[in-house]
């Protein structure tokens, strides 16, 4: 089944240069990139992102980590579309512990657990089907995503103030 998938590259992996790397271990799966930019997190996107963990006790390092206050205030966000994404994705990553996970895949080979007990993992992939919805919905809109309809979207208008090239 065709389907799509959210990939971050986290803070940490921009900041090690490890971009190109990461894309390129991605490659690997044969997806398509349907949508791709990149984003400054405030605390508001960071804890809707993770807003499923915000009982554990390294919730707050967890923010400011994907806020990018321990590495570069951004994190490349892009949408994977095509066959069983959210598999192929997310065992190219490995394991959630970049200790524990496979050495060959993305967090094994660049991950690391910071001495306060962070994981440094360097990449985040959707979980699930649900999941995917949930956390593209939250970082892109409708119209940045090349492929239409892979949501049900309705149209509205909106009067807003916006900046433009002089
Ligand atoms: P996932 O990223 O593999 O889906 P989740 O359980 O959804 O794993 O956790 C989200 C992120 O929270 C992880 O990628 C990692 O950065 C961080 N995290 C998860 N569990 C721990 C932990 O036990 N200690 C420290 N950080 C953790
Ligand atoms: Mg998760």
């Amino acid at each position: 089944m065709k389907e799509q998938t959210l990939v971050l590259i986290k803070p940490d992996g921009l900041k090690k240069s490890l971009t190109g790397n990461i894309l390129t271990r991605l490659s690997e799966t044969k997806l398509d990139i349907v949508g791709t930019k990149i984003v400054q997190v405030s605390k508001e996107l960071a804890e809707a992102h993770y807003c499923h963990l915000k009982d554990k006790p390294f919730f707050p390092e967890l923010i400011h980590y994907i806020m990018g206050d321990y590495h570069k205030k951004k994190v490349m966000a892009l949408v994977y579309w095509g066959e069983d994404a959210i598999g192929k994705v997310r065992s190219i990553c490995g394991e959630t512990n970049p200790e524990k996970a496979d050495s060959v895949s993305i967090r094994g080979a660049y991950g690391r657990i910071t001495t306060n007990g962070v994981y440094e993992n360097v990449i985040h992939a959707s979980e699930n089907s649900k999941e995917a919805e949930r956390e593209i919905k939250l970082w892109f809109q409708p119209d940045e995503i090349i492929i239409s309809n892979i949501y049900p979207t309705e149209e509205i208008e909106k009067t807003i103030k916006a900046r433009r090239w002089k």
